[in-house]
């Protein structure tokens, strides 16, 4: 005789059914990286900035320092909050060092 699987055999095993509705993951908050427009900041340091921290490339970069110039602020990137924060102080560190006055925020999406 073939041996039966356990929970066939024995009454005292209660199997799982699979549970009726989806476990639902919480979707993290996301958070905007801005840079602010200022009169002293050069253009390639923001664009090294979009490039280095913010991973973008010299056109993307290119784009959004100008946009950043003609309307005051431009969206640097979206991420979680703790990799938002890291951005905010590399850049701010990145111009500190540089003496540039370039404002670098967060801002809850
Ligand atoms: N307005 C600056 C200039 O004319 C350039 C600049 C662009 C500075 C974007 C900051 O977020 C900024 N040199």
């Amino acid at each position: 005789m073939s041996p039966k699987r356990q929970e066939e055999s024995d009454p005292g095993v209660v199997t799982k059914t699979r549970p009726k509705t989806k476990p639902k993951l919480a979707r993290p908050k996301l958070y905007k990286v801005l840079l602010h427009n200022d009169d002293y900041t050069p253009m390639e340091f923001v664009v090294l900035v979009l490039v280095q921290v913010f991973h973008k490339s010299e056109s993307d970069a290119a784009s959004i320092m100008l946009h950043a110039h003609t309307h005051g602020y431009a969206v640097a990137g979206v991420y979680t909050f703790e990799i938002a924060e890291t951005k905010v102080n590399e850049t701010t560190a990145l111009a500190s060092k540089a003496q540039f006055p370039l404002l670098c925020t967060l801002e809850p999406e």
